[in-house]
C-alpha cells in the first residue's frame, strides 16, 4: 500500500510538472520578487537593483567583473562580447548595467518606462530577467 502510494505520489507529480506551465510560474514568481514596491511591473530602478545582487552573486572570485564562465547560462558569448566595448574578455558593473539597461529598453516595446507579465514572458523579457534574477 505504501509502496502503491508513492507510485501514485511520483506519477502525481510528474503529471503535475508535465502539465503546469512552468516557465509562465517561474516568471510570475520572478516578477513577484524584483517588484519590491508591488505595482506589478518592473521599472529601471528595480531592474537594476536585481542585477546588482546577480552580478554581486554570480562573481565569487569577487574580481569586479564577470568573465565567460561566470555569465555562463545568462549571457551567450556573443552576447558578452557585444556587451564588452573594452574589449578585455569580461564585463565589469558599468558595461553590465548598460547591457541591462539595453535589454530593459528591448523588453519594454510600449515604453511605458515599466515591463508587466507579459512584457518579460516576451522572449526579449526572459533574455533580461537572466541577468536581473537570480
Ligand atoms: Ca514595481
Ligand atoms: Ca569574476
Ligand atoms: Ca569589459
Ligand atoms: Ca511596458
Amino acid at each position: 500500500m505504501l509502496r502503491f502510494a508513492t507510485i501514485l505520489g511520483v506519477t502525481l507529480a510528474v503529471i503535475f510538472c508535465s502539465s503546469a506551465p512552468v516557465s509562465a510560474v517561474d516568471t510570475a514568481t520572478a516578477l513577484r520578487v524584483l517588484d519590491p514596491d508591488n505595482d506589478g511591473t518592473i521599472d529601471m530602478k528595480e531592474a537594476i537593483r536585481g542585477a546588482k545582487r546577480v552580478f554581486k552573486a554570480i562573481n565569487p572570485d569577487n574580481d569586479r567583473t564577470l568573465d565567460a564562465a561566470e555569465l555562463r547560462g545568462r549571457l551567450s558569448a556573443a552576447g558578452l562580447r557585444a556587451a564588452d566595448p573594452d574589449n578585455d574578455g569580461t564585463l565589469n558593473w558599468r558595461e553590465y548595467k548598460a547591457l541591462v539597461k539595453a535589454m530593459f529598453r528591448a523588453a519594454n516595446p510600449d515604453m511605458d518606462g515599466t515591463i508587466d507579465l507579459r512584457e518579460l514572458s516576451s522572449p526579449a523579457g526572459q533574455r533580461l530577467l537572466k541577468l536581473i534574477y537570480l
